[in-house]
């Protein structure tokens, strides 16, 4: 399951680049998306939720109100290689996470506490990647 977060993750952050204009997130703040699992990472910027905001939307996982899609967002995990053992999981810790913030009305805020919810919910089951595993790809990736 951690090979399919990592995977997951990569795939995911494809989006950030053209996601930084619009949400205003600078390289000072979040170089590269992966650094999300970092131990020390720091869920402070806004700008961080409007660029996760942007980044489904990109990938069309999320409905209307802006809430994750979950046909959606299951399809999306499942393109990824053993995508089913996690989709369901990943689905259901998201959903949890956003009904614990909903009543943050600011969409970046609240997709940023989400965000941060995600990772820790991840981290407590087991199914959070390590920077080892995230940098050797991404390394591996771009040459
Ligand atoms: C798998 C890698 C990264 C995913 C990161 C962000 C996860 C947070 C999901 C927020 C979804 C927004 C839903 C809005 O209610």
């Amino acid at each position: 399951k951690v090979e399919v977060m990592k995977d997951v993750t990569l795939g995911f952050g494809e989006a950030l680049q053209h996601c930084r204009e619009q949400s205003q997130l600078t390289e000072e703040k979040m170089e590269e998306f992966f650094h999300f699992w970092r131990d020390d990472f720091k869920f402070e910027h806004r700008e961080l939720g409007c660029a996760i905001w942007c980044m489904s939307r990109h990938f069309d996982l999320l409905t209307d109100s802006h809430r994750m899609h979950h046909e959606n967002t299951d399809k999306f995990i499942k393109t990824f290689p053993n995508g089913d053992v996690l989709s369901k999981q990943m689905v259901t810790i998201i959903h949890a996470c956003e009904q614990k913030y909903e009543e943050e009305t600011d969409h970046c805020w609240r997709i940023l506490h989400v965000a941060e919810c995600f990772k820790k919910t991840c981290t407590d089951q087991g199914i959070a990647p390590t920077m080892e595993m995230l940098m050797a790809e991404f390394i591996m990736e771009s040459e």
